[in-house]
């Protein structure tokens, strides 16, 4: 199969609230949205870049600037027997993952809706709902920490993710433990720490946590397998997780005990799956994490998030947990039991609200074959 259109959008889709980590806040989805057209399909994707380069070394700008100059014209090229065809045939432009998933993402949905079938089933997916909870952005204070973990806790969610940094580490962690001894709690760092901050660490493990994230550099794999015997929480890896060779390096020297899997920092979905099934054979659980997502690329989490070895929940609320409004117009909602339901329809199954796209749409740039 050959793309005969591609048309990117840089957009700006504000959040309700924002979100701060440890190093950065954004207030708005600064995501590229794709859309490909090919034998009378129409697919779309997401690349979720934000609006600065803080999670990792790509943003909005880079993306915009890296698609149009080398990745949609290197897809345009490629004669396309399926969707793993898409991660070699742009292998030669090194790193911008996360640019390069936006195009693997699409290219997997016009797949799918190619073959009229969900894109869960065309993963592999086993599981016909996905669990989920909510990672929570630092606070201004505890006690409002407090409300807000609270009002996840009423909307449904029954696991709670607390982003941590110096000085807002162990005594927010040790409040909300407090208040709820039996939810199911986890932090993230985002690469703050050092190992010399081994020790301090070690005090959050008191808390039953499910998992401490990435606690060291964004780039570490030796000190975080040097960290791991110095604390008591599972140690979970996120941004060093870049591929699947990364994976097996974290695995070889038992740098991790899970892995975060986020399909956008790997580059796409066929080498989630290969560090999603090379985990499994090495016992090793992972999750599905999120990059606060517009509902397109909620759904791609979703239908990857369905495969087997996702056994913790995911990164991936419903899409009122992030925007007033979506640029979908079927929003997946909260299960009561902590889940989102797995569109069987064809595709991601994202139905795109066009007018609304065209809102909140910065610019637009578009390429035929
Ligand atoms: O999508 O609900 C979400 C956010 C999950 O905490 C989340 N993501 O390091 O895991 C992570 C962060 C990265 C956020 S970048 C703005
Ligand atoms: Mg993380």
């Amino acid at each position: 199969m050959r793309i005969e259109r591609i048309e990117l959008r840089k957009i700006l889709l504000p959040y309700v609230t924002m979100f701060e980590t440890s190093g950065w806040r954004e207030t708005g989805s600064h995501a590229i949205i794709v859309r490909m057209e090919a034998d009378g399909i129409v697919a779309w994707g997401e690349s979720p870049t934000g609006e600065s380069p803080f999670y990792n070394e790509e943003n909005q700008k880079t993306g915009w600037v890296i698609l149009q100059d080398y990745l949609v014209p290197m897809l345009l090229q490629t004669d396309l027997s399926s969707a793993w065809d898409v991660t070699p045939a742009l292998a030669r432009v090194r790193g911008n993952r996360m640019a390069k998933a936006g195009l693997e993402f699409t290219v997997w949905d016009l797949f799918a809706r190619r073959e009229k079938r969900s894109l869960a089933s065309l993963l592999g997916g086993t599981r016909e709902r996905v669990e989920v909870g909510v990672s929570v952005g630092i606070q201004k204070d505890i006690p409002t920490l407090l409300e807000v973990v609270g009002g996840y806790l009423d909307e449904g969610y029954t696991r709670i993710k607390l982003k941590i940094k110096p000085g807002w580490d162990i005594e927010p962690t040790r409040a909300v433990r407090e208040a709820w001894p039996d939810l199911r709690l986890q932090v993230d760092a985002n690469s703050i720490y050092h190992l010399s901050d081994a020790e301090h660490l070690a005090e959050l493990d008191p808390f039953n946590l499910l998992l401490v994230e990435q606690p060291l550099a964004h780039d570490d794999i030796f000190d975080h397998a040097k960290l791991k015997p110095m604390l008591r929480s599972p140690l979970c890896l996120d941004e060093s997780i870049v591929s699947p060779e990364h994976a097996r390096w974290a695995i070889e020297m038992n740098a991790c005990d899970i892995i975060n899997i986020k399909p956008s920092r790997i580059g796409g979905l066929g080498d989630a799956i290969k560090i999603h099934d090379m985990a499994q054979a090495a016992g090793m659980p992972v999750w599905h994490g999120g990059m606060l997502e517009t509902g397109i690329g909620r759904a791609v989490n979703v239908a990857l998030a369905s495969l087997p070895n996702f056994t913790l929940p995911g990164d991936i609320s419903a899409n009122d947990r992030y925007f007033k409004r979506d640029i979908v117009k079927n929003p997946f909602a909260i299960n009561a039991d902590s889940t989102l339901t797995v569109p069987t329809g064809i595709g991601h199954g994202a139905i795109v609200d066009e007018d609304y796209l065209d809102d909140v749409t910065l610019e637009r740039w578009e390429i035929g074959a």
